[in-house]
């Protein structure tokens, strides 16, 4: 069994629809037992592209899939969400990207494939991934620090 915490992002269209849409996708899917999230929160677009505020949260799932597998699941969701890959990094219908995986018996599960890495490379450094991920994690910590002082070392290096 495995703890999946699942970034989501909307900001095209029906937001809030298709956050709630995913997760009642994820419930449905067999090998997910468990299924929790953040409240979502609006959030400024992070990174060069010139596009519309994002419903950001986290969803912390409980899960006997392999990681490629759950892989090929957000990828479902989102294509069920309509969801179309057209500009990297640009506006989206829907977003699922799996952040951190823990083990029952909580270590930390590394991957390094073509097609998936995590951690997610950018986690660290986003403000709308951390802030919910501190809602379902409160005691959450990366090399050391404790993702509530990340939080406050990234307000402090935005502002
Ligand atoms: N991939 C590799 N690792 C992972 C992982 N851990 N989880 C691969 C999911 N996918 C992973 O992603 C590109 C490829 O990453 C996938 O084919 C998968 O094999 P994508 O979803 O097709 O494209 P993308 O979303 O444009 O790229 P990416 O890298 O997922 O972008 P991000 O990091 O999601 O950034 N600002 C705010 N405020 N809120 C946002 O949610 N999101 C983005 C997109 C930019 N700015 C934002 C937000
Ligand atoms: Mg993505």
């Amino acid at each position: 069994m495995y703890t999946y915490y699942i970034g989501i992002g909307s900001n095209l269209g029906d937001r809030e629809g298709y956050l709630a849409f995913a997760v009642n996708q994820l419930v449905g899917i067999q090998g997910v037992t468990g299924v929790e999230h953040s409240n979502w929160i609006e959030t400024p677009p992070w990174g060069p592209v010139e596009q519309g505020l994002f419903l950001n949260g986290i969803l912390k799932v409980k899960s006997t899939l392999e990681p490629l597998t759950m892989l090929e699941t957000i990828w479902h969701i989102e294509r069920l969400a309509g969801r179309q890959r057209e500009i990297h990094w640009g506006p989206r219908t829907l977003d699922l990207d799996i952040v951190w995986i823990e083990t029952e018996a909580g270590q930390v599960v590394c991957v390094e494939e073509a097609n998936l890495v995590v951690p997610h490379p950018y986690f660290w450094k986003r403000q709308f991934v951390l802030e919910p991920l501190r809602e379902v994690y409160p005691h959450f910590s990366y090399e050391g620090v404790s993702i509530s002082d990340r939080i406050e070392e990234l307000r402090v290096l935005e502002s």
